[in-house]
Protein backbone atom coordinates (compact mmCIF):
# COMPACT_ATOMS: atom_id res chain seq x y z
CA UNK A 1 0.00 0.00 0.00
CA UNK A 2 1.22 3.92 -0.96
CA UNK A 3 2.16 5.67 2.14
CA UNK A 4 0.11 8.57 1.49
CA UNK A 5 0.07 9.92 5.18
CA UNK A 6 3.75 10.78 3.93
CA UNK A 7 2.40 13.13 1.43
CA UNK A 8 4.66 16.43 1.30
CA UNK A 9 4.35 19.30 -0.93
CA UNK A 10 7.30 19.56 -3.45
CA UNK A 11 7.15 22.17 -6.21
CA UNK A 12 3.84 24.23 -7.76
CA UNK A 13 4.31 24.85 -11.75
CA UNK A 14 3.10 27.34 -13.40
CA UNK A 15 3.90 27.37 -17.23
CA UNK A 16 3.69 24.03 -19.27
CA UNK A 17 7.51 24.83 -19.55
CA UNK A 18 8.69 24.88 -15.78
CA UNK A 19 7.57 21.02 -16.11
CA UNK A 20 10.55 19.61 -17.52
CA UNK A 21 13.02 21.90 -15.28
CA UNK A 22 10.66 21.09 -12.21
CA UNK A 23 12.78 18.61 -9.61
CA UNK A 24 10.50 16.04 -9.67
CA UNK A 25 11.47 12.40 -9.78
CA UNK A 26 11.24 10.08 -12.66
CA UNK A 27 8.03 8.16 -10.94
CA UNK A 28 4.35 7.87 -11.67
CA UNK A 29 2.28 10.67 -11.33
CA UNK A 30 -1.55 10.20 -10.20
CA UNK A 31 -3.34 13.28 -10.80
CA UNK A 32 -6.45 14.57 -9.83
CA UNK A 33 -9.04 16.44 -12.40
CA UNK A 34 -12.09 17.64 -12.57
CA UNK A 35 -14.71 20.72 -12.45
CA UNK A 36 -13.33 23.52 -10.43
CA UNK A 37 -15.38 22.64 -6.57
CA UNK A 38 -15.92 19.31 -7.60
CA UNK A 39 -13.59 18.50 -4.15
CA UNK A 40 -9.98 17.74 -5.82
CA UNK A 41 -8.19 19.33 -2.91
CA UNK A 42 -10.11 17.85 -0.12
CA UNK A 43 -9.83 14.86 -1.38
CA UNK A 44 -6.37 14.95 -1.56
CA UNK A 45 -6.38 16.18 2.13
CA UNK A 46 -8.22 13.26 3.03
CA UNK A 47 -6.68 10.69 1.13
CA UNK A 48 -3.39 12.05 3.21
CA UNK A 49 -4.68 12.75 6.17
CA UNK A 50 -3.76 15.97 6.12
CA UNK A 51 -5.97 19.12 7.09
CA UNK A 52 -4.11 21.60 4.41
CA UNK A 53 -1.66 19.90 2.26
CA UNK A 54 -3.92 21.01 -0.84
CA UNK A 55 -5.36 23.87 -0.35
CA UNK A 56 -9.51 23.54 -0.72
CA UNK A 57 -12.11 26.58 -0.62
CA UNK A 58 -16.14 27.39 -1.16
CA UNK A 59 -14.72 29.65 -4.08
CA UNK A 60 -14.22 27.72 -6.79
CA UNK A 61 -10.94 28.74 -9.56
CA UNK A 62 -9.15 28.22 -5.65
CA UNK A 63 -6.57 25.65 -7.32
CA UNK A 64 -4.32 28.04 -10.17
CA UNK A 65 -1.22 25.54 -10.95
CA UNK A 66 -0.26 21.99 -10.74
CA UNK A 67 0.68 21.17 -7.57
CA UNK A 68 2.83 18.16 -6.78
CA UNK A 69 3.00 15.73 -3.10
CA UNK A 70 5.28 13.35 -3.46
CA UNK A 71 4.45 9.68 -1.22
CA UNK A 72 8.02 8.16 0.51
CA UNK A 73 8.59 4.55 0.35
CA UNK A 74 9.16 2.55 3.60
CA UNK A 75 11.76 4.15 5.40
CA UNK A 76 14.76 1.36 5.05
CA UNK A 77 17.09 3.66 7.30
CA UNK A 78 18.37 5.65 4.28
CA UNK A 79 16.71 8.88 3.03
CA UNK A 80 13.19 7.80 1.97
CA UNK A 81 12.69 7.73 -2.16
CA UNK A 82 9.73 8.97 -3.58
CA UNK A 83 7.60 6.25 -5.16
CA UNK A 84 4.89 8.62 -7.05
CA UNK A 85 3.38 11.65 -6.77
CA UNK A 86 -0.15 13.32 -6.30
CA UNK A 87 -0.56 16.07 -8.58
CA UNK A 88 -3.97 18.49 -7.76
CA UNK A 89 -4.73 20.46 -10.65
CA UNK A 90 -7.00 23.21 -11.61
CA UNK A 91 -10.74 23.00 -12.49
CA UNK A 92 -12.54 23.58 -15.24
CA UNK A 93 -15.79 24.77 -16.10
CA UNK A 94 -17.23 27.45 -13.83
CA UNK A 95 -18.09 30.08 -16.26
CA UNK A 96 -16.67 32.87 -14.22
CA UNK A 97 -13.52 31.31 -14.00
CA UNK A 98 -13.49 29.73 -17.49
CA UNK A 99 -13.69 33.37 -19.06
CA UNK A 100 -10.45 34.77 -17.81
CA UNK A 101 -8.49 31.30 -17.66
CA UNK A 102 -9.60 29.40 -20.27
CA UNK A 103 -6.70 29.80 -22.85
CA UNK A 104 -4.25 29.38 -19.86
CA UNK A 105 -6.19 26.22 -18.85
CA UNK A 106 -6.09 24.36 -22.16
CA UNK A 107 -2.40 25.41 -22.52
CA UNK A 108 -1.10 24.37 -18.73
CA UNK A 109 -3.42 21.34 -17.87
CA UNK A 110 -4.45 20.18 -21.06
CA UNK A 111 -0.71 20.21 -22.35
CA UNK A 112 -0.23 18.26 -18.92
CA UNK A 113 -2.77 15.76 -19.52
CA UNK A 114 -2.30 15.13 -23.10
CA UNK A 115 1.73 14.38 -23.23
CA UNK A 116 2.75 13.66 -20.18
CA UNK A 117 4.58 10.57 -20.29
CA UNK A 118 4.92 9.50 -15.83
CA UNK A 119 1.24 10.42 -16.02
CA UNK A 120 -0.23 6.58 -14.55
CA UNK A 121 -3.43 7.58 -13.27
CA UNK A 122 -6.27 10.66 -13.70
CA UNK A 123 -8.52 10.53 -10.73
CA UNK A 124 -11.38 12.25 -12.40
CA UNK A 125 -13.46 13.88 -8.96
CA UNK A 126 -17.03 15.01 -10.16
CA UNK A 127 -20.04 15.95 -8.02
CA UNK A 128 -21.95 12.63 -7.37
CA UNK A 129 -25.16 15.14 -7.98
CA UNK A 130 -23.99 16.18 -11.20
CA UNK A 131 -21.66 13.68 -13.05
CA UNK A 132 -20.43 13.21 -16.12
CA UNK A 133 -20.90 17.11 -17.49
CA UNK A 134 -20.47 18.16 -20.90
CA UNK A 135 -16.97 19.33 -19.55
CA UNK A 136 -15.72 16.08 -18.05
CA UNK A 137 -16.86 14.48 -21.47
CA UNK A 138 -14.29 16.87 -22.89
CA UNK A 139 -11.95 15.71 -20.46
CA UNK A 140 -12.15 11.75 -21.10
CA UNK A 141 -11.83 12.38 -24.90
CA UNK A 142 -9.05 14.59 -24.32
CA UNK A 143 -7.27 11.66 -21.79
CA UNK A 144 -8.59 9.22 -24.96
CA UNK A 145 -6.87 11.16 -27.90
CA UNK A 146 -3.04 10.05 -25.52
CA UNK A 147 -1.42 7.55 -28.16
CA UNK A 148 -1.32 5.34 -24.59
CA UNK A 149 -4.34 5.70 -23.71
CA UNK A 150 -4.58 2.18 -23.40
CA UNK A 151 -2.41 1.67 -20.36
CA UNK A 152 -3.70 4.97 -18.59
CA UNK A 153 -5.85 4.59 -15.66
CA UNK A 154 -8.48 6.75 -15.31
CA UNK A 155 -10.82 6.16 -11.61
CA UNK A 156 -13.99 8.49 -11.83
CA UNK A 157 -14.93 9.74 -8.19
CA UNK A 158 -18.38 10.53 -7.47
CA UNK A 159 -17.55 12.47 -4.80
CA UNK A 160 -20.17 14.35 -1.74
CA UNK A 161 -22.20 11.51 -1.98
CA UNK A 162 -23.66 12.34 1.56
CA UNK A 163 -25.16 14.86 -0.44
CA UNK A 164 -27.25 12.30 -2.17
CA UNK A 165 -30.01 9.55 -1.00
CA UNK A 166 -29.75 5.57 -0.74
CA UNK A 167 -31.45 5.33 -3.96
CA UNK A 168 -29.53 7.69 -5.67
CA UNK A 169 -26.48 6.38 -5.00
CA UNK A 170 -27.37 2.93 -7.27
CA UNK A 171 -28.34 5.04 -10.25
CA UNK A 172 -25.53 7.58 -10.20
CA UNK A 173 -23.32 4.45 -9.74
CA UNK A 174 -24.80 2.02 -12.23
CA UNK A 175 -24.87 5.35 -14.57
CA UNK A 176 -21.25 5.88 -14.02
CA UNK A 177 -19.91 1.99 -14.95
CA UNK A 178 -22.05 1.79 -18.12
CA UNK A 179 -20.71 5.06 -19.51
CA UNK A 180 -16.79 3.61 -18.09
CA UNK A 181 -17.70 0.58 -20.15
CA UNK A 182 -17.62 2.40 -23.73
CA UNK A 183 -14.10 4.39 -23.00
CA UNK A 184 -10.80 3.38 -24.18
CA UNK A 185 -8.72 3.45 -21.71
CA UNK A 186 -9.29 1.26 -18.26
CA UNK A 187 -11.81 3.04 -16.23
CA UNK A 188 -12.75 2.26 -12.77
CA UNK A 189 -16.30 4.33 -10.70
CA UNK A 190 -16.48 4.74 -6.70
CA UNK A 191 -18.63 7.00 -4.48
CA UNK A 192 -16.74 9.18 -2.13
CA UNK A 193 -17.71 11.55 0.97
CA UNK A 194 -14.61 13.73 2.07
CA UNK A 195 -16.22 14.59 5.37
CA UNK A 196 -17.51 11.06 5.89
CA UNK A 197 -14.46 9.45 5.04
CA UNK A 198 -16.39 7.33 2.83
CA UNK A 199 -14.59 5.35 0.18
CA UNK A 200 -11.43 6.12 1.48
CA UNK A 201 -10.28 2.72 2.06
CA UNK A 202 -11.34 1.74 -1.80
CA UNK A 203 -9.47 5.11 -2.74
CA UNK A 204 -6.15 4.17 -1.36
CA UNK A 205 -6.31 0.34 -2.40
CA UNK A 206 -7.25 1.65 -6.13
CA UNK A 207 -4.30 4.12 -6.00
CA UNK A 208 -1.93 1.68 -4.69
CA UNK A 209 -2.87 -1.40 -7.32
CA UNK A 210 -1.88 1.14 -10.17
CA UNK A 211 1.30 2.47 -8.71
CA UNK A 212 2.53 -0.85 -7.25
CA UNK A 213 0.84 -3.25 -9.80
N1 LIG B 1 -20.61 17.97 1.27
C1 LIG B 1 -19.39 17.80 0.76
N2 LIG B 1 -18.63 18.88 0.43
C2 LIG B 1 -17.41 18.66 -0.09
C3 LIG B 1 -16.90 17.35 -0.32
N3 LIG B 1 -15.67 17.47 -0.87
C4 LIG B 1 -15.41 18.79 -0.97
N4 LIG B 1 -16.45 19.53 -0.51
C5 LIG B 1 -16.54 21.02 -0.48
O1 LIG B 1 -16.52 21.51 -1.81
C6 LIG B 1 -15.87 22.78 -1.87
C7 LIG B 1 -14.78 22.78 -2.93
O2 LIG B 1 -13.72 21.95 -2.52
P1 LIG B 1 -12.26 22.05 -3.16
O3 LIG B 1 -11.53 20.85 -2.66
O4 LIG B 1 -11.65 23.37 -2.98
O5 LIG B 1 -12.61 21.86 -4.72
P2 LIG B 1 -11.61 21.82 -5.98
O6 LIG B 1 -12.15 20.79 -6.91
O7 LIG B 1 -10.20 21.63 -5.52
O8 LIG B 1 -11.84 23.27 -6.63
P3 LIG B 1 -10.84 24.16 -7.56
O9 LIG B 1 -9.49 24.19 -6.90
O10 LIG B 1 -11.53 25.47 -7.61
O11 LIG B 1 -10.81 23.51 -8.90
C8 LIG B 1 -15.36 23.05 -0.46
O12 LIG B 1 -16.28 23.91 0.19
C9 LIG B 1 -15.34 21.67 0.18
O13 LIG B 1 -15.49 21.70 1.58
C10 LIG B 1 -17.73 16.22 0.03
O14 LIG B 1 -17.41 15.04 -0.12
N5 LIG B 1 -18.97 16.52 0.56
MG1 LIG C 1 -8.54 22.79 -5.77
Amino acid sequence: MLRFESARFVVSVAEPEQLNRAPLAMVPEIAFVGRSNAGKSTVINVLTAQRQLAHASKTPGRTQLLNFFELAARETGQAPAVVAYLVDLPGYGFARVQEQTRGRWDRLVGGYLASRRLLAAVVLVMDARRPLTEADERLLAWIAARPDAGRLRVHLLLNKADQIGRAERARLLAQSEQRAESLPMPVSVQLFSAPKREGLDELRLTLSQIVEG
